[in-house]
């Protein structure tokens, strides 16, 4: 999408300081961390949220879950909080759907 800043990030529009990438996923840090760690985890393609995926992203979304603890591996995290926000009540704020990874330190319970 045109106007979507984490699609620019992909497309090297925009400036990101990246911890991973393959054919399908980018993972960043997020310019305004909320733990010591804080890296944003997402599809390549332009994907709203949760609610915008269907059964043909079934093995797309497999192989993101998948990268998410070798990324937290090479950060050298033994533990680590994933989020997905989704929409506006859910917190989302940007509309390209992302997975936070948060560790680094010790996170309060949920
Ligand atoms: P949210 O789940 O949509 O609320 O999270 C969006 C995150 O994207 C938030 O933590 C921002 O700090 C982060 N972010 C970023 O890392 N780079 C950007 O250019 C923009 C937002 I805009």
């Amino acid at each position: 999408m045109s106007d979507c800043i984490f699609c620019k990030i992909v497309a090297g529009q925009i400036p990101a300081s990246k911890v991973y990438e393959d054919s399908d996923f980018l993972a960043f840090r997020d310019i305004a961390p909320k733990a010591d760690t804080h890296l944003l985890l997402i599809p390549k393609r332009h994907i709203v949220n949760l609610n915008d995926i269907n059964a043909a992203d079934e093995a797309l979304l497999g192989r993101l879950l998948l990268t998410i603890p070798n990324i937290a591996a090479a950060e050298g995290l033994a533990g680590y909080r994933t989020i997905t926000n989704t929409g506006v009540e859910g917190g989302q704020e940007v509309f390209h759907m992302h997975f936070h990874i948060l560790g680094g330190d010790q996170l309060p319970g949920f």
